[in-house]
């Protein structure tokens, strides 16, 4: 029996603000301790976690002296170190400080936005001395409440003059570091800017240096859209644009809950894990959750520990569905080897096609066959297969 206790090759990876996570809502204050990081390093490493990821306050506070800043990264790296635990991607925190209220890069104080380019360099240099390879941006407060309180135009002018600032930096001083642009709808902005995988993808396009920055796409913030998450995956990997991944579960359109992986659209999950297992992606599998409210810190383990599990069963079942010869015939029988094959031979034009004559007919009852495929798929998600 598979007791799926994970291996550091299966690169699974905690923010230390998940399991650190203190059950705050809207309507309530903290329910559990802060989790001192060392401690949290600890037993992210007794789960068989492969890293940990950070925002800068998750390890020091917003107005740390140099001192006590230093003290807290001396310990984090201490426990980093002593349980071999890498660090494959850090981010900042531009969020949580009532500066941040009208967001970071495009704040409309332009004090804001100043300080905002100072707090992330900052922290990319000590991502980089941590040996993080990825460095995410998410914009949760880059956004608005009202229509006329943000040109959305010009917002993105203060965006993209953000990124290819850092983007610059990071070039400057040689590191060997990539930016991953997270999407969100809402949530806590009334609009948040860069909604989906879509618009970050546009957005990439505009910059400076677009090959170094991707997607950190997340399931619940496409699922929040209404969106399906493992199309949007697999549009990132079409575009060469996957650079980093944040997995949780979500129960579609309604606030971002940041379930343990696996628990909201489970159908979802197991179509996700069959693509990120078959793409070649390899970058690290990253938890990004809130242990619910009601939990304690036992509860907490639990649900990351689960959060492992669903992942390396959903990965043990679609392993089984590729093997599977019936699920091959099933494939080939619905077409999906012929969409493979470009629509024009070798040597063919337009003109090829405008002279063919169709069996329109014939190409109107042909049946495709998804049903059986589906229920396939379905019965190997329920171990029936
Ligand atoms: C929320 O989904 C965001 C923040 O927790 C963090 O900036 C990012 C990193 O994965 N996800
Ligand atoms: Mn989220
Ligand atoms: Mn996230």
């Amino acid at each position: 029996m598979n007791n799926y206790r994970p291996t550091p090759e299966d690169k699974f990876t905690f923010g230390l603000w998940t399991v650190g996570w203190q059950g705050v809502d809207v309507f309530g204050g903290a329910i559990r301790p802060p989790m001192d990081p060392a401690y949290a390093v600890g037993k992210l490493a007794e789960l068989g976690a492969y890293g940990v990821t950070f925002h800068d306050n998750d390890v020091f506070g917003f107005d740390a002296s140099d001192a006590d800043r230093d003290k807290a990264i001396a310990s984090f790296r201490d426990a980093v170190e002593s349980t071999g635990l890498k660090v494959p991607m850090v981010t900042t925190n531009l969020f949580s400080h009532p500066i941040f209220k009208d967001g970071g890069f495009t704040s409309n104080d332009r004090r804001v936005r100043r300080f905002a380019l100072a707090k992330v360099a900052r922290n990319i240099d000590l991502a980089a001395e941590l040996g993080a390879s990825t460095y995410v941006m998410w914009g949760g407060r880059e956004g608005a409440e009202s229509a006329f309180a943000k040109d959305i135009r010009t917002a993105l002018d203060r965006y993209r003059e953000g990124v290819n600032v850092l983007c610059e930096y990071v070039k400057e001083r040689g590191y060997d570091m990539r930016f991953a642009l997270e999407p969100k709808p809402n949530e806590p902005r009334g609009d948040i800017l860069l909604p989906t995988v879509g618009h970050a993808i546009a957005f990439i396009d505009s910059l400076d240096n677009p090959d170094m920055v991707g997607l950190n796409p997340e399931v619940g913030h496409e699922e929040m859209a209404g969106l399906n998450f493992a199309a949007g995956i697999a549009q990132a990997l079409w575009h060469g644009k996957l650079f980093h991944i944040d997995l949780n579960g979500q129960h579609g359109p309604r606030f971002d809950q940041d379930l343990r992986f696996g628990a909201g659209n489970l159908r979802g999950a197991f179509a996700l894990v069959d693509l990120l297992e078959t793409s070649g992606y390899d970058g690290p599998r990253h938890f990004d959750f809130k242990p619910p409210r009601t939990e304690d810190e036992e509860g907490v383990w639990a649900s990351a520990a689960a959060g492992i599990k669903n992942y390396l069963v959903l990965k043990e079942r679609s392993k089984a569905f590729r093997a599977d010869p019936e699920v091959r015939a099933a494939m080939q029988r619905s077409g999906l080897d012929e969409l493979a094959q470009p629509t024009l031979a070798e040597g063919e034009t337009l003109a090829t096609v405008r002279e063919e004559v169709f069996p329109i007919e014939d190409m109107a009852a042909h049946g495709f066959a998804f049903e059986q495929l589906d229920q396939l798929a379905m019965d190997h998600l329920l171990g029936l297969r």
